[in-house]
């Protein structure tokens, strides 16, 4: 199947006005991250996110992004959160290592805080893949898709805040 139709795509009338992300950068393969970089800061203007609500902050590599997510979702800066990154297996030692933990760590970040966290993390064979992955504008940018999706997490947060459970709820279904 094509990449294309991998494709989440934008809910109908999806609309960033007003709400603020934060963009965790990864140092290494700067080259590639600045491309990923570009590709959310274009997303997020054509969903309406105002450059000034942007908070960008950056860290050694792929292994920190989880704790610079961390440092932003526990700021009460942001809404919601990209962590963007590159790992190339051809260039990496210890490829699996890094990348699962990268994974692993993002996904805890955001369900521990309850401020979702998109993963913009390349995880490629070679640089070739990676620069394909993160192409200009009218190409496939992963940095672009992952700009979507913290703006509807944001909002589908916004829509159903933490609350208490309904009194009675519990005993109902047959707990106690
Ligand atoms: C050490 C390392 C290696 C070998 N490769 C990458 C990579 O391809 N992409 C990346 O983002 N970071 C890499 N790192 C750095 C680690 O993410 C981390 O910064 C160091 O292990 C220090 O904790």
């Amino acid at each position: 199947m094509a990449a294309e139709q991998d494709k989440a795509g934008a809910p109908e009338g999806l609309d960033g006005t007003g709400l603020r992300i934060g963009v965790v950068q990864a140092r290494w393969n700067a080259e590639i991250v600045a491309r990923l970089a570009e590709g959310v800061r274009r997303g997020l203007a054509d969903l309406g996110v105002d450059d000034d609500d942007v908070v960008e902050i950056t860290v050694p590599g792929s292994f920190e992004l989880p704790m610079g997510a961390r440092i932003l979702a526990t700021s009460g800066q942001v809404d919601a959160i990209i962590c963007l990154g590159s790992v190339i297996r051809g260039e990496t030692s210890h490829y699996e290592l890094v990348s699962g933990e990268s994974a692993a760590g993002i996904q805890d970040v955001q369900l521990s805080t309850g401020v979702p966290v998109a993963f913009g993390v390349l995880t490629t064979e070679d640089a070739e893949q990676a620069l394909a992955r993160s192409e200009g504008p009218g190409g496939h940018n992963v940095g672009e898709d992952a700009a979507v999706v913290a703006v509807e997490m944001a909002r589908l947060a916004e829509a159903h805040p933490p609350g208490k459970a309904r009194p009675g709820h519990a005993t109902a279904i047959g707990f106690r």
